[in-house]
């Protein structure tokens, strides 16, 4: 059994790998970044992750980045999860596009709306950087509606009918579109897809734990 050092962002995209982790039942430890204090910065975490952000998952010592790197990993080291569908490189290769679909695509584009600042520094600029990104992510979200609507129609409860790592994902996005009061009444199925993944066993063991991490971090403050 490897020894597992997650580190992670309370809230942030490292909640998809947080999910998977606890999805695999595996022991491991898991240490709040806080990312608002710039702890991402510190000499000690740049060391194991250059790149200053989460998720990060040590694996042995050898530091793992990138969601779907990590996703990818854990699908493969506990099969038994059945993060990744296993026998069919289509039905493996059709989960692993949506993934980088979440990162690549509709991560990037919530990005705006958390820091307007990095895209355009621009006096006033920030609230229409933010406006600009409503439209896109609206856009994204109707696809995953569609998805999820495909799926219920046939039966089934998961984006890709089993679950897997990608409900993971679209947990966290909702959870994002909340926090920025987005309006998400034209998306049903995503919403009681929501409801679903909170009443996962690992969804409210990662959660617990970041609130528990949240709160330390705002005492701390
Ligand atoms: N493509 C990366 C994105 C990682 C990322 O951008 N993480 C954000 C949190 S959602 C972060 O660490 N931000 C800190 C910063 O940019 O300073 C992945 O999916 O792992």
């Amino acid at each position: 059994m490897p020894q597992l050092n997650f580190f992670f962002g309370p809230g942030a995209c490292s909640l998809a790998s947080h999910i998977a982790l606890e999805e695999t039942g595996a022991p491991f430890t898991a240490k709040a970044v806080a990312l608002r204090k710039g702890e991402q910065q510190a000499p000690e975490y740049l060391a194991m992750n250059p790149k200053g952000k989460v998720p990060l998952l040590v694996i042995d010592g050898k530091p793992l980045t990138e969601n779907v790197a990590i996703l990818s990993y854990l699908a493969k080291t506990f099969p038994q999860a059945k993060l990744l569908p296993t026998g069919d490189a289509l039905q493996e290769a059709e989960v692993l596009s949506f993934l980088a679909w979440c990162t690549a695509g509709i991560h990037p584009v919530f990005s705006r709306m958390f820091g307007p600042q990095r895209f355009c520094d621009l006096p006033d600029s920030a609230d229409n950087v933010k406006k600009l990104a409503v439209g896109p992510t609206a856009q994204n979200f109707a696809l995953i509606e569609k998805m999820l609507a495909n799926t219920v129609q046939a039966g089934k409860d998961w984006l890709f009918g089993d679950f897997s790592a990608a409900d993971g994902y679209l947990f966290v996005f909702w959870r994002w579109a909340q926090f920025h009061k987005l309006d998400v009444s034209a998306y049903p199925n995503y919403a009681k897809h929501f409801e679903r993944m909170l009443a996962r066993p690992s969804v409210q063991r990662a959660m617990a734990r970041e609130q528990a991490a949240q709160a330390e971090i705002e005492k701390a403050a």
